[in-house]
């Protein structure tokens, strides 16, 4: 997968439908569990395959689960060149790390969310990790997608982990002032999180006022289990929907592809 900025306009750039990504943990599932996984959402219309989690990551799980994932994308991706049938260009799904810290990354990635954890009380999250893992992902040629990353309640692990001082569901100032600082800064990108596996997503009211505070391509996810709750977020404003518990919880690879292709279509029905 070539190309120096492919992967930046095609994650950041706005599209007039939402779309999907699926979050793929390394320390829930084996190298090959998780790029058949992949495959399957490719397959069903996910856009992009986000790999990371909050704890139990590390170089060697990130970097196996990375190249078992870009191997099968690049079978399938050949395979759909011989086909007259398939596009190829709907193959050409980015692996982008979602990295708990600098202690988690490969150079396979074809990107990062390099981020900011704005709500962090801790300079660890807000700049010192950041700091520690640049220089790494300068070496490997791993494209930086800058991004403001907001923890919102509940926030789970990454709202403990990351120390965050997280955003209320009605605490639309808030989230309107971190999103016009985020545009501010230059970031591209804006990551709403309740947290993986959250009792409820995050709020429609804040995800619409962070859409009307600026002009950066919204990312939603933590708590989203159906087309249902991913359409009340596109409708809200959401450019990208994650789902990490729910992709996770099928182990079959049909299954999986019938439950996302159900789920996109609603999200954007
Ligand atoms: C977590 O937003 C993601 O970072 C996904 O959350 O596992 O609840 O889908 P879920």
């Amino acid at each position: 997968m070539g190309g120096t900025n492919w992967v930046v306009n095609y994650v950041c750039n706005r599209q007039s439908q939402a779309r999907h990504a699926i979050l793929i943990d390394p320390a829930d599932q084996s190298p090959s569990v998780a790029a058949k996984r992949a495959i399957a959402a490719v397959t069903a219309g996910s856009r992009m395959i986000l790999v990371g989690g909050s704890t139990g990551t590390d170089m060697s799980n990130v970097h196996n689960t990375i190249i078992a994932i870009q191997e099968s994308l690049e079978l399938i991706n050949w395979a759909a060149t011989q086909s007259s049938e398939q596009g190829e260009k709907d193959w050409k799904v980015p692996v982008v790390l979602f990295p708990q810290g600098a202690s988690a990354l490969s150079p396979e990635a074809d990107a990062i969310t390099f981020m900011m954890l704005m709500n962090s009380t801790s300079p660890q999250y807000l700049i010192e990790e950041q700091v520690i893992g640049a220089p790494f992902i300068k070496k490997a040629k791993i494209t930086p997608l800058s991004m403001g990353y907001l923890v919102c309640a509940p926030g789970g692990r990454v709202g403990q982990v990351g120390q965050v001082d997280l955003i209320k569901p009605s605490d639309t100032e808030r989230v309107s002032s971190y999103a016009i600082t985020a545009e501010f800064y230059g970031f591209k990108m804006l990551y709403l999180e309740a947290g993986s596996g959250a009792a409820k997503p995050v709020s429609a009211q804040l995800i619409e006022t962070a859409r009307e505070s600026c002009e950066l391509t919204i990312i939603v996810g933590g708590g989203i289990r159906d087309g249902a709750a991913a359409k009340t977020a596109v409708s809200a404003g959401a450019d990208w929907i994650v789902t990490g518990n729910l992709t996770e919880s099928y182990n079959d690879a049909d299954e999986l592809q019938n439950a996302l292709s159900q789920f996109i279509a609603e999200m954007n029905s």
